[in-house]
């Protein structure tokens, strides 16, 4: 039978100069396993005189455990020596600069983030959120607003009608505006009032400051002793505090609409002559909401007595603000889809330090 102290040191030796978890397993395999050399020894010992068997078996078992005991500290060993190369080849350096987002991550419209910062505005005025539907009545987007059939206003509106669908006899429209939100509001609470409604809006309509879908934000308040003093406050501060800008130039003009008396409609100042549109400077005035004190008829048909209670409403063109402010020439191209335009016109969310904070310095 094989010397087992010469067999110890060929396979100590060959142990230690194993450098990788693969040889070390070789070695285990040829060693200890099934067929491994140490194995087959022992099944040779049956082989022996009892006396020979003793001697012989005791020594072998100390062999076996020697080079169990070493293959697997030595494993734990090279384990470690990979773990500390890995760590070292992985190690992240926090204090590296973020790096840029390479890939598109997709860009908030001007219009939602106009949407945004108007609601962030009179949200912290105190008013609250109120919506419509897209598709309303003739009842609600004309009649209870004190436009009959008849009115010429309705000619003005362009309106989109929903060929042969009607509820309870009532044609049924795309709204031309958001006013319908005041009537139902009305229908469905008592005074006082303080809320705005923003959404779509649909008009066939289409050049550089119109389109067909549009967005209005409307705005009523009705309460005992509220007066065109509060409704003039209410059209400053909002427009200052949304262009940022405190001597931001805008005109309330006399105007007419069918639901308000008196009623007026604002303009602001801005300079429409080269490819691009600026707010605040210029002699162009583009008009960007109509408004007024909601006439008593409206009150009435919605069961509040007028001597109690009066109002004021505005709407305000959504897109034609977010135009001045974001210095967009055309309206049209909001509208285009065109992934090109939304890059440059967008917002992405790291641009934003606030919602009411959308100019990009
Ligand atoms: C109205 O729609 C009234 N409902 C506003 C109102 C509300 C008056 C409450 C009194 C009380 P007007 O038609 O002027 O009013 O539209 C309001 C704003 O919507 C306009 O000033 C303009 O900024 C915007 N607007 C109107 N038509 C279009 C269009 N086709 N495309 C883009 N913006 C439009």
């Amino acid at each position: 039978m094989i010397d087992t102290v010469i067999l110890e040191k060929e396979i100590l030796s060959a142990i230690n100069s194993a450098n990788d978890q693969d040889i070390i397993e070789k070695i285990r395999v040829e060693e200890l396993g099934k067929k491994g050399r140490i194995s087959l020894l022992m099944k040779e010992l049956s082989h022996l005189s009892p006396e020979d068997k003793k001697e012989k078996g005791s020594k072998l078992n100390n062999l076996k455990n020697i080079i169990s005991d070493s293959i697997s500290k030595k494993k734990n060993e090279l384990v470690d020596v990979e773990l500390n190369k890995r760590l070292l080849k992985e190690r992240v350096d926090v204090s590296l600069p973020v790096q840029a987002q390479q890939t598109i991550t997709g860009k908030i419209h001007p219009v939602s983030q106009v949407m945004d910062e108007i609601s962030e505005i009179f949200g912290s005025l105190g008013y609250q959120i109120n919506e419509g539907p897209d598709i309303e009545t003739e009842h609600y987007n004309f009649n209870a607003l004190n436009i009959p059939e008849s009115h010429p206003a309705r000619q003005m509106h362009d309106t989109f009608y929903l060929p042969n669908k009607n509820i309870n006899d009532e044609s049924l429209v795309l709204r031309t505006h958001t006013s319908p939100v005041q009537v139902r509001t009305m229908e469905k609470e008592e005074p006082p009032y303080k809320f705005i409604s923003p959404g779509r809006t649909y008009r066939c309509d289409s050049d550089q400051t119109h389109t067909p879908m549009f967005h209005q934000i409307e705005g009523l308040v009705v309460d005992e002793k509220t007066h065109l003093g509060h409704l003039k406050w209410t059209l400053e501060t909002f427009f200052k505090s949304f262009f940022e800008i405190d001597t931001i130039k805008i005109q309330l003009r006399p105007s007419y609409f069918p639901f308000t008396e008196p009623s007026l409609e604002v303009d602001v100042l801005c300079d429409r002559s080269g490819s691009v549109l600026k707010v605040g400077e210029g002699s162009d005035w583009l008009e960007v909401a109509g408004a007024g004190m909601v006439h008593s008829e409206v009150l009435k048909a919605a069961n509040i007595d007028p001597n109690k209670y009066q109002g004021f409403a505005f709407g305000l063109g959504v897109d034609r603000l977010a135009q001045l402010k974001y210095g967009i020439p055309d309206l049209r191209t909001f509208f285009n889809g065109d992934v090109r335009w939304l890059n440059h016109y967008g917002f992405s969310f790291l641009d934003i330090p606030t919602l009411s904070r959308g100019l990009k310095k």
